[in-house]
């Protein structure tokens, strides 16, 4: 017997993959939570159906949503993730010798606990043996209210805005963010698919930029995200990710990244025209 799994993008259009096995298959408290054995993309993590993760994709992903802020920013010390249960943006905030701590804050603990069991390739520095980093099951709300003006630098790392992670898309939540970075801080978010989801952008974009002085758009290929084109939003405070942006720390780098690069970085903030429209 085949199994596939199929994640619909719009009613008449999805992703499927042929399937060998289940590995895990659960309810949390806040998400139903499946990790499954795939043919071609490896192991991959469902919240409520929807793909988060492939251990053969994931590091396109988890590249663009760190490093770009983490080399606009001079010396980011002090790194917040907000969701990334599955750690794989801390392992890449970990690359940077100059953080001195990460906080993870995820609001589904059985999302850690399954990652750190079955996905070892991206929850290896949330697994306890790196004393550089903290875990935090809380709401990201809840634990940045209480953490203003400590950070350099804070990463959502969140779901599509449906169930939990509604809020994370919301201007109240955005102020709470800004007040938690430092005064030269920066934040990054997914932004979800310039193809697909150009309402849900043009809500999220008019939010940040009631928030944040320097508001952009970058893009990265996500081949298992809906459309593949996928995106992430860049607010910061100070540093502005195209003419602050120091190309020669970033080529000096001195550790290996198989997506992010220092000249990618400067293209991937250079947007087709219907992305600069869904956020004119
Ligand atoms: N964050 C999930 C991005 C949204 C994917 N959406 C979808 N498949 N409909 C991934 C978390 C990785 N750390």
């Amino acid at each position: 017997m085949e199994m596939w799994y199929t994640e619909k993008h719009s009613e008449n259009v999805g992703i499927t993959m042929k399937v060998t096995e289940t590995l895990f298959s659960g309810k949390s408290e806040f998400q139903q939570l499946d990790i499954v054995q795939t043919l071609e993309y490896g192991k991959m993590m469902l919240l409520d159906g929807l793909v988060m993760v492939t251990e053969r994709d994931e590091f396109v992903y988890h590249d663009m949503i760190a490093h770009p802020a983490l080399f606009t920013h001079p010396a980011p010390k002090n790194v917040l993730v907000i969701g990334g249960g599955d750690g794989g943006s801390i392992r890449e905030i970990m690359k940077h010798p100059g953080v001195e701590q990460a906080t993870l804050c995820e609001i589904d603990g059985l999302v850690i606990e399954k990652s750190i069991e079955l996905l070892p390739s991206m929850a290896c520095e949330i697994d306890g043996s790196n004393s550089r980093v903290k875990l935090h099951v809380d709401d990201g709300l809840a634990y940045i209210r209480d953490h203003q003006n400590e950070f350099d630098v804070i990463l959502v790392d969140s779901t599509d805005p449906i169930g939990p992670a509604v809020g994370l898309f919301e201007e109240d939540f955005y102020r709470l963010v800004h007040g938690a970075l430092k005064e030269d801080g920066i934040m990054v978010a997914q932004s979800e698919s310039p193809f697909y989801h150009a309402d849900i952008q043009k809500a999220m974009y008019g939010n940040l930029r009631n928030v944040f002085p320097i508001v952009e758009m970058y893009q990265a290929f996500i081949p298992t995200y809906p459309s593949g084109l996928w995106s992430f939003a860049f607010a910061s405070k100070k540093y502005h990710p195209v003419t602050d942006f120091d190309q020669q720390r970033a080529a000096n780098r001195g550790f290996h990244t198989r997506y992010y690069n220092e000249q990618l970085h400067l293209g991937a903030f250079m947007l087709p025209t219907f992305a600069r429209e869904n956020i004119a």
